[in-house]
């Protein structure tokens, strides 16, 4: 092979290029895998020593002064992009557009609620997320040995010392709240704790390891069923702006009596459970220290995000915590 030529062939077609398409096409054919100087390569194995030699270090000499042509015309091309692009500033263009954050679809679902509750008297208090056994399990009537502790898959925190009085463990409700809560406080009270939850459990579409719950519990003289009834009408009401079709089914949870699980009706006829419920259970207001049978209340638990899968039409929890721009710039 004529190294020269190739080389004179090389630097008269580079001289000629503006543009970096026209480069690439160029490094392809001069320096690429499959090009004459990397085919001319390959082959030196089968010359005689000294040709491999000669040749060899011709070609080497070649292929180095080939990159550096390569280069300095890239960086051409480059600042003469610079220097267009300058000349052709027009300031009278409207600016870029930036492009900005927003709130996650459970936060704007969960100010929602949060305001609703606002404007019918409840204050938001807030509880920690890791929990003691006590306050997630035993306060609300589920001792050690009790079935419904099956109830809540738990997340137990491993403990430093086997000693510890009261394990500690990912709360897998907002429940441990009103314990707390009726400890330091008499009544009349309503609050709602919002707050997130964890439980060890296989997901499915309405099913996450980590959802949000919101528990209220409002109690005085004379509460009711009844005010609950028309606290979640309320609700819902101003949640999804229209009247919404509300169902209490009859459950169980040791700390109420009796105890609800409230569904809505959704577009498709079909209902949804979205909340656990109930009348605060006599024992948790003896736990809490307050005499004379006076009070009487009610308490529930509602899932964030099955609200919010209703309103925003979204038919699996798994796309909320995913991070899925596609799915987030949707809100
Ligand atoms: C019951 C009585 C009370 O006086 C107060 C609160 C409660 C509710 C009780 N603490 C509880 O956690 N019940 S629950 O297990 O049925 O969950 C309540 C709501 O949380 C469900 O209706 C659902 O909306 C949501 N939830 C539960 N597990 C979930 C979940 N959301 C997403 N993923 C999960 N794994």
């Amino acid at each position: 092979m004529d190294l020269e030529k190739l080389a004179q062939q090389a630097k008269t077609s580079i001289s000629l290029i503006e543009e970096s398409s026209g480069l690439e096409q160029w490094r392809i054919q001069y320096l690429g895998r499959k090009s004459a100087l990397s085919l001319f390569f390959n082959s030196l194995a089968q010359l005689s020593p000294e040709e491999k030699k000669h040749l060899g270090g011709k070609a080497n000499k070649i292929h180095k002064e080939l990159v550096l042509l390569y280069k300095n015309k890239k960086e051409e091309i480059e600042k003469n992009i610079f220097k267009k692009k300058d000349s052709f500033l027009d300031i009278t263009q409207p600016g870029e557009k930036q492009i900005l954050g927003h709130l996650h679809p459970l936060t704007l679902t969960a100010r929602e609620i949060i305001s609703s509750f606002e404007k019918m008297g409840f204050s938001i208090i807030e509880g920690p997320e890791i929990e003691t056994e006590y306050y997630n399990f035993d306060a609300l009537n589920i001792p050690e040995d009790h079935p419904a502790r099956e109830m809540w898959d738990t997340l137990w925190i491993k403990p430093k010392t086997i000693k510890e009085k009261s394990r500690l463990l990912l709360r897998t409700h907002t429940s441990p709240m009103q314990m707390r809560y009726m400890e330091k406080h008499q009544p009349p009270f309503r609050i709602i704790v919002p707050g997130k939850c964890f439980r060890y459990e296989a997901t499915d579409a309405s099913h996450e390891i980590q959802f949000f719950q919101i528990e209220g519990l409002m109690v005085g003289e004379n509460i009711t069923l009844a005010n609950f009834k028309a606290v979640i009408n309320e609700l819902m009401k101003n949640i999804f702006q229209q009247e919404v079709e509300v169902r209490f089914r009859p459950s169980y949870f040791p700390f109420v009596a009796p105890g609800v699980e409230v569904d809505i009706r959704l577009k498709n006829g079909d209902w949804l459970e979205i909340m656990g419920a109930g009348m605060v259970h006599p024992e948790l207001f003896k736990k809490a220290g307050y005499k004379n049978n006076q009070w009487q209340g009610f308490a529930f638990g509602l899932g964030i995000e099955r609200i919010a899968m209703i309103k925003y039409k979204i038919n699996d929890i798994r796309l909320f915590f995913n991070s899925d721009i596609r799915f987030l710039e949707q809100f």
